[in-house]
């Protein structure tokens, strides 16, 4: 092909706070909204146990309105898989050298808010949780691995979710100001990529999962979204005023669309669903306004944005200095009956590929749809790119001599890498490449453990046994291999 990965790649993995951690109430962390959520079953996503306010407790079904004055608790007995998680919170100094040892050159993490400010809206930051991640990040400089530091990854803390209302109310762009400028300046010489809110435009998700309840929730979610772009574009001025040397990324999961027919109101459907789930966010945060488009998505939903003084000029001022974003899987967009969905817990949420293989979750393999999207997003935007997360989520089996042989997900990366080189020579300005939970880590969508996606695997199941030993798997030895090469020895 001619043209390959370039010098200083960064080569890495992906991580977040709330799936590794653990540690979920210690040194004064404040609790998040997932440590008071059950791990559901295969197919079923968490349920939340609340206790209503005549006191009996229920269990509320992902995306359904919450009773009113019902607050999340944590029931006794019951496995809460966040509150251990693969207990990174005591084991990142043996995590961080396995990275080392596969020549790791960034690391993908998120700071938990509530370890700095447990209910974020405490005036001074909590010691302890600034202390932990000024260890992490001394432990990776020490490794000469350059974090990349997710602000917010699914994590707001409860406190702000239940009291406040969550993302909707405008007061907390203000809490998240505070948060940000006390990492800012505290993490100075030790951190120099973030990202502001992991998959930005997952929250629109709310409405293909539950139709019924969609009317109220968008004009909350489209607030919310509205409120975490001002909020992200005033961290980028913020981090730009602390340390001019900061660079700051979005991160927007991908939905990648192919028209299922070539009927004409197939390619239209795409292109709406494109613009309503994707550039939608890209837009605000990479050109610093709302597209026009963005009056038609209005319209549909009925929304009416609240603004803010100042928010026209902090999203202008504001804009990113990278784009990043998740990459699992390819969807189609029918306007026509009858033809087969994609898989549960999917956030895709389109009809099946009939060209392309399914993993086990029903999540589709497409590694050309990464050249084509990578394409897609440089095409529009000309600024550096990063794949922040990707990666095979299936179940691993450890052999009695406690080896572990994972072709299948060595398969799956190879294709991926392969067409990351061949977006390079297509011209994109790809700086780094994070595949997903490098170590095993709590499922985002099931909270499961056993779909795993790691290089190294964790002795930590479903029903919250296990020794938390950790084991490379045969990925792990690969990759090593494709580092070293920059990308060549596939
Ligand atoms: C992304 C999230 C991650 C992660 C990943 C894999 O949407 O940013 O937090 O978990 O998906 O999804 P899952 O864990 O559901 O397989």
């Amino acid at each position: 092909m001619g043209t390959s990965f370039p010098k200083g790649f960064f080569w890495g993995g992906a991580t977040a706070a709330n799936q590794c951690e653990g540690g979920w109430n210690e040194d004064g962390r404040g609790p998040i909204p997932l440590d008071m959520t059950l791990s559901g079953n295969k197919v079923t996503p968490r349920f939340t146990t609340m206790q209503l306010s005549d006191g009996r407790v229920v269990k509320v079904a992902p995306f359904a309105p919450e009773p009113e004055g019902a607050k999340r608790v944590v029931v006794d007995g019951e496995y809460y898989p966040s509150h251990d998680a693969v207990d990174a919170y005591h084991r990142y100094k043996e995590d961080i050298a396995l990275f080392a040892e596969m020549g790791f050159k960034m690391l993908r993490m998120s700071i938990s808010w509530s370890r700095i400010f447990p209910r974020g809206i405490e005036s001074a930051p909590n010691q302890a949780g600034l202390a932990f991640y000024r260890s992490v990040f001394q432990e990776l400089q020490a490794h000469c691995i350059e974090p990349l530091v997710t602000i917010c990854h699914y994590d707001t803390p409860l406190y702000i979710e239940e009291e406040l209302g969550g993302w909707s109310n405008r007061e907390v762009i203000g809490l998240f100001d505070r948060f940000v400028q006390t990492i800012f300046t505290e993490y100075r010489g030790l951190v120099k990529y973030w990202l502001t809110f992991n998959e930005i435009n997952s929250q629109l998700v709310a409405k293909t999962f539950a139709p019924e309840h969609a009317a109220g929730m968008m004009q909350k979610s489209y607030q919310a979204l509205h409120n975490q772009f001002v909020a992200s574009a005033r961290a980028v001025r913020a981090a730009h005023r602390i340390d001019p040397d900061y660079q700051v990324g979005c991160m927007i999961c991908s939905f990648c669309d192919y028209p299922l027919t070539c009927d004409p109101h197939d390619v239209l459907a795409c292109q709406q669903k494109a613009q309503n789930m994707f550039w939608y966010c890209g837009d605000v945060m990479v050109r610093g306004a709302y597209p026009p488009y963005a009056q038609r998505i209005w319209n549909d939903d009925r929304i009416e944005l609240a603004w803010g003084d100042g928010d026209v000029e902090d999203l202008k001022l504001g804009t990113v200095d990278f784009f990043s974003f998740s990459y699992y899987s390819t969807s189609c967009v029918t306007t026509h009956e009858g033809v087969e969905k994609d898989g549960a817990a999917n956030m895709s949420l389109g009809v099946k590929n009939p060209y392309l293989e399914y993993s086990e979750y029903g999540w589709s393999m497409d590694p050309i749809g990464l050249r084509y999207l990578l394409n897609e997003i440089y095409g529009r935007y000309q600024i550096p790119i990063m794949v922040v997360e990707n990666g095979l989520g299936t179940t691993d089996i450890v052999e009695p001599d406690g080896s572990i042989h994972d072709p299948y997900r060595i398969e799956y990366l190879r294709a991926h890498i392969e067409a990351l080189k061949a977006a390079i020579a297509d011209g994109v300005d790809l700086r780094a490449y994070t595949p997903w939970g490098c170590i095993d880590l709590v499922s985002a969508s099931t909270g499961e453990m056993h779909k795993r996606y790691g290089f190294i695997y964790v002795d930590r199941h479903d029903d919250g046994t296990g020794t938390f030993d950790r084991i490379r798997k045969d990925s792990f030895y690969w990759y090593k291999k494709v580092i070293a090469s920059n990308g060549e020895d596939l």
